[in-house]
């Protein structure tokens, strides 16, 4: 999979150097091109904002740098005859989830556009973006942070990356529940001691244990996912409804 990250902080996304991400870069299983927003500045300043039209509070990123940026990106692959897909990390988009993570894993190829300040002019957005993700109702100072979650969360999807498919199969929220608590020896720490099923050799018992305990996490935490609708409203490919 190739990922094109448009920012005008590359150093912000230097974590995708390490770990995980990391090292499926180095086996090529991701080809990541970071690309700084201020090379498509025109003017000597490089200047990428302006003020809002109609008034307000803050800065607007400019459309000019981010239709040159997106317009040479997306060129450079067009000689393999293909399209990127598009996406744009916003408090203002569809929630981002695991189902929507599998959707772009399945993709060749995805570019992130990092707003800051109060955002992409609309018309950047209008003309290019073929999906606005947010992911959580908070605010941030940019997409940059956004963006690194959403590359971990479809790095660790891709095949070969995750040693055991188990695990990922296995994980919160791929099965619609949130997993039961985990332990490791020894056995009585400060106290406390590990449920006496995981220890008795029962699988079965284990997995009714874990599937119970997962269950009762769930309706008391997130008594959402078990109403069972996906607030992305993508389907199960992980596409997006327009
Ligand atoms: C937020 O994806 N987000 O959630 C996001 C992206 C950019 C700015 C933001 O404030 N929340």
């Amino acid at each position: 999979m190739r990922v094109d990250i448009i920012t005008i902080f590359p150093d912000y996304l230097s974590p995708l150097e390490l770990s995980l991400v990391g090292r499926a870069r180095d086996r090529g299983i991701i080809d990541v091109h970071l690309h700084d927003l201020r090379q498509w500045a025109s003017d000597v300043h490089r200047t990428v904002d302006d003020a809002p039209y109609g008034g307000g509070p803050g800065m607007v990123m400019r459309p000019e740098p981010w239709w040159a940026a997106l317009t040479e990106v997306s060129e450079s692959g067009a000689a393999d005859g293909r399209r990127p897909r598009i996406i744009v990390p916003t408090p203002v988009g569809r929630p981002f989830t695991q189902g929507y993570a599998g959707g772009l894993a399945a993709e060749p190829w995805l570019v992130f556009c990092c707003g800051r300040y109060e955002g992409i002019d609309a018309r950047v957005i209008e003309a290019w973006a073929d999906d606005e993700i947010s992911l959580g109702d908070y605010v941030l100072a940019g997409g940059e942070v956004a963006t690194l979650v959403m590359v971990e969360a479809v790095t660790r999807l891709l095949p070969g990356v995750v040693g055991n498919a188990e695990s990922v199969a296995d994980d919160s929220f791929a099965n619609g529940l949130l997993e039961p608590p985990v332990y490791t020896r020894p056995p009585v720490w400060h106290d406390r001691e590990v449920p006496a099923v995981l220890r008795s050799g029962d699988h079965g018992a284990i997995i009714r244990w874990r599937r119970e305990v997962a269950l009762r996490r769930t309706a008391q935490r997130r008594p959402d996912l078990l109403a069972g609708t996906d607030p992305a409203g993508t389907d199960p490919a992980g596409r997006v409804a327009q």
